[in-house]
């Protein structure tokens, strides 16, 4: 009887500490959504992520978009990406290219004192099934999901698709 009794109490604290950490990660998402926060800290974690230098080259029309961007870690402790999505399109992956083609991949590793870099011709996102054709200078929310860290979400601009980070 006494041991069901404890074994019951456990199982409610550790319920209560999973909705604390839920908790948590909402609320680091909602102060980590500027992309330009420069170095925003993520609490907590020995991870410290800011996102920079996002944006989609704008897609043939209603082609398939890339998007390219920075992940910064200022803490001493990697993490990883490992889910990306968007209320705006159904299918946002990650893929890795490859000398004549590209491959999916389940995560991208974020190094301690580094950064996960996106850029043309490399590592990036591959964004489908847009609710509604992108048009130069809309902001598309992408909800990066971490390890550690939790999810960050980042709103990323429509540019040329000539643009490189750096220009305006
Ligand atoms: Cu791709």
């Amino acid at each position: 009887m006494k041991g069901a009794l404890g074994f019951r109490r456990t199982a409610l604290a550790g319920a209560v500490l999973a909705t604390a950490l839920g908790g948590g990660a909402f609320l680091v998402a909602c102060g980590n959504g500027g992309q330009d926060g420069g170095g925003a800290a993520a609490g907590g974690g020995a991870a410290r992520l800011s996102v920079a230098d996002s944006y989609i080259p704008m897609p043939p029309a209603g082609g398939m978009a890339a998007g390219y961007l920075t992940v910064r870690n200022e803490g001493g402790e990697g993490d990883e990406l490992v889910k990306v999505s968007s209320p705006g399109a159904s299918s946002v992956t990650m893929h890795r290219s490859t000398a004549s083609t590209m491959e999916q991949v389940e995560k991208l590793d974020v190094p301690a004192h580094g950064a996960l870099q996106l850029a043309r011709g490399g590592t990036h996102l591959m964004i489908m099934g847009w609710q509604k054709a992108p048009v130069l200078g809309d902001e598309l929310e992408l909800d990066l999901t971490f390890t550690r860290t939790g999810t960050i979400s980042v709103k990323v601009p429509v540019k040329e698709l000539t643009y490189r980070p750096g220009q305006q």
